[in-house]
């Protein structure tokens, strides 16, 4: 009877148990003293009305033990809610390591999404069931947000920054994807499917696409293009520092701050590279702001992730340098830049 309503979206991943439990206990102890105090309302409204015009009330003067009671069975439940909500937060936050990573990108008003080893969709996302995946996410021009009723995760896509989110579908189907921040005209329009499949199912949708090598190869070809690799040299002989084994790490600013290298450290690096040097440099790398677009960006740091090794493809999965014939499960690709789509 409910199928079409859309009120409680089927459960089609790890998380959305987790998140329904929640949610439902939320509700029940709501519920419970909604119901309660209604109906205490309700009974004591009868019980305790003035039966004559001269009829005083007894006067109360407080009860030590029921205010303990009331104060600290709430608290009790209070802290149920907090805790439970605090732990499930925090594992929605963190992805667990070895996560398939996939890379999303917001733009008005559809959702591109590049695979480690090339493949790309637009509006669709094949994932395996059964294995935790990684987006990593930005936006083109303005605020997105990706949600997946299915899978109970949501997450904003902001210009300027990354954020991530992981699940684990668990059920093979088609779920829809919703973009849940007004971003212009067509917002409503930017829908899009998941489709989880069987492992077996899946690498055969991995090896049937046109991969035209993967963000770390597109990323390294970039380095070279844009003469990073000139400054940035293996061997340390360059004007800038080594890349290699950086990710991930410590490293001291010239401004005395350390900052560990992550995705928004690079990005920064990359379009606004004074805004924090790296001790012992000098200031001189141009900004490439303007010059990569975000997907370009996002394949630079592929790439500079690659050289400590982070970040994870699909098992089995191989990243080809020419382009194949695109399969005919493909989405059309999309209208492709020098290297890379704008
Ligand atoms: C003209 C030389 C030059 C070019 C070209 C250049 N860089 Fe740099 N880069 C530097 C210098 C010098 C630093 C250290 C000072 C700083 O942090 O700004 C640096 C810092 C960095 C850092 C931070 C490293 C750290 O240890 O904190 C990253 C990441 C980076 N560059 C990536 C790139 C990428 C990607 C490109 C190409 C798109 C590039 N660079 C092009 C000279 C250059
Ligand atoms: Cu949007």
């Amino acid at each position: 009877m409910f199928e079409n309503l859309p009120l409680f979206p089927e459960q089609a991943s790890e998380q959305a148990a987790q998140v329904d439990a929640l949610f439902f206990f939320l509700v029940a102890v709501s519920a419970f003293f909604a119901i309660l105090i209604a109906m205490m309302v309700a009974v004591f409204a009868v019980k305790f009305h003035r039966r004559r015009q001269d009829e005083v009330g007894d006067a109360i003067h407080g009860s030590i033990p029921l205010e303990l009671f009331w104060t600290f069975i709430p608290l009790g439940i209070t802290m149920v809610m907090f805790v439970w909500g605090a732990w499930l937060f925090f594992h929605l936050t963190r992805a667990p390591k070895g996560a398939m990573e996939v890379y999303v990108v917001g733009k008005q008003w559809m959702w591109k999404v590049e695979h480690m080893d090339g493949q790309r969709e637009i509006n669709e996302l094949h994932v395996p069931v059964g294995r935790p995946v990684k987006l990593i996410m930005g936006s083109e021009d303005v605020i997105h947000s990706f949600f997946i009723p299915a899978f109970r995760v949501k997450a904003d896509v902001i210009p300027g920054r990354y954020n991530t989110m992981w699940f684990t579908a668990n059920a093979p189907g088609r779920y829809h994807i919703f973009c849940t921040q007004y971003c212009g005209t067509k917002h409503a329009a930017m829908i899009g499917w998941v489709t989880a499949m069987e492992p077996a199912g899946y690498q055969a949708w991995r090896s049937g696409g046109g991969a035209t090598g993967g963000p770390v190869e597109n990323g390294a070809k970039l380095f070279q293009d844009l003469a990073c690799n000139t400054c940035h040299k293996e061997d340390g002989s360059g004007r800038g520092p080594v890349l290699k084994g950086l990710f991930g790490k410590e490293v001291q600013l010239s401004s005395g701050q350390t900052i560990t290298v992550d995705e928004a450290y690079v990005r920064e690096s990359i379009l606004n590279p004074q805004a924090k040097v790296a001790a012992g440099f000098q200031p001189i790398m141009p900004t490439f702001q303007g010059l990569v677009s975000e997907e370009q960006v996002l394949q630079l740091i592929a790439y500079v992730k690659s050289l400590s090794g982070e970040g994870s493809a699909a098992p089995g999965t191989s990243a080809t340098q020419a382009p194949s014939p695109a399969g005919g499960a493909q989405p059309p690709a999309p209208p492709a830049k020098k290297s890379g789509m704008n």
